[in-house]
């Protein structure tokens, strides 16, 4: 058994990453396949084309019988609101449980958003959704606390985990940057790891330095693909939904196989509608 963490702040877009999964690793033709899947991440509401709600729970694990190339993989991910990260990367004083996830773990997925100034729009209730404004950026602070935020989780991680720079332990840590699918539509010419390091150069530095490179895999993806910006939460889809949100709505979920994709940092354009490329490395890198 695996036990992955996956890591992100509220809105990075965890669950409905989750819930793409489950839903890509019921398909026939996929690389990975899961013969036991968490009946809370098959959702409904995915299926008909409406975007996953933001986490209320508190951190609970759930168990994945998977198979790739003929293997049996059994991964255990958890599922919370960002929020405890959040406080966890504010903290020195970390919980015993959370101490315990970090010592178990064997793999690491890192959610970051790569379209950080609206991110917190998209964190704000789900009905200014309509038109998502711009943040009136109030300095750079944000970024350099965020930055000390990642930095901070990651100094401790290596603490709990006795990483130091003689003795680098091999943990695959998987950075996806989410919301590709934004990057593409605005037509920034950036690949994944330099967006990452737009964002949060000074934990960009820290972890290119500090983390095995062999161990360190950085995605673009967009699990909710090109209509994400037009998909709504069930509770909050609109009584007279303009044409375009309808539409939306439709192509999703008449062609739901296709819709996720990633893009990787040699072809930052090119959009494989494979969403278990990245765990794909990481099932690799585990075993190895
Ligand atoms: N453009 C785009 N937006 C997305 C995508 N996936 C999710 N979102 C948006 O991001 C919002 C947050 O996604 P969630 O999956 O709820 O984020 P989370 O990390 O689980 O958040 P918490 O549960 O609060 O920690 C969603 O309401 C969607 O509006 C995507 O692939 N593309
Ligand atoms: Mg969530």
């Amino acid at each position: 058994m695996y036990n992955f963490l996956i890591l992100g702040e509220p809105a990075a877009g965890k669950s409905n990453f989750l819930r793409m999964l489950a839903y890509n690793w019921s398909l026939k033709n996929s690389s990975v396949i899961q013969t036991k899947t968490p009946s809370k991440l098959l959702s409904q509401d995915i299926l008909q084309g409406y975007v996953v709600d933001r986490t209320q729970e508190s951190y609970k694990n759930f168990e994945w019988c998977l198979k790739y190339q003929d293997k049996v993989i059994n991964i255990e991910l958890p599922e919370y609101n960002g929020e405890e990260f959040l406080a966890l990367a504010q903290s020195p004083e970390w919980s015993k449980e959370w101490v315990e996830r970090i010592e178990d773990c064997n793999g690491i997925i890192l959610v970051i958003s790569a379209d950080k100034d609206e991110v917190y729009d998209l964190a704000r209730p789900a009905e200014s959704q309509v038109e998502t404004q711009k943040n009136d950026k109030t300095g750079k602070d944000n970024l350099i606390n965020n930055d000390l935020n990642y930095i901070a989780f990651f100094q401790q991680l290596f603490c709990l985990k006795q990483i130091s720079r003689k003795t680098k332990k091999k943990i695959p840590l998987l950075i996806v940057m989410n919301f590709w699918d934004k990057v593409i539509k605005d037509k920034i010419d950036i690949n994944p790891e330099q967006k990452l390091k737009n964002e949060l150069p000074w934990f960009y530095e820290f972890i290119k330095t500090n983390w095995d490179t062999e161990y360190l895999k950085i995605f673009g993806i967009s699990p909710l693909g090109d209509h994400a910006e037009n998909l709504y939460v069930k509770s909050k889809y609109p009584d007279k939904p303009l044409k375009k949100v309808s539409d939306a709505k439709g192509k999703f979920v008449k062609s739901l196989p296709t819709q996720s994709w990633v893009v990787n940092n040699d072809n930052p354009q090119e959009k494989i509608r494979n969403l278990s490329l990245p765990f794909m490395w990481l099932f690799e890198k585990v075993g190895s």
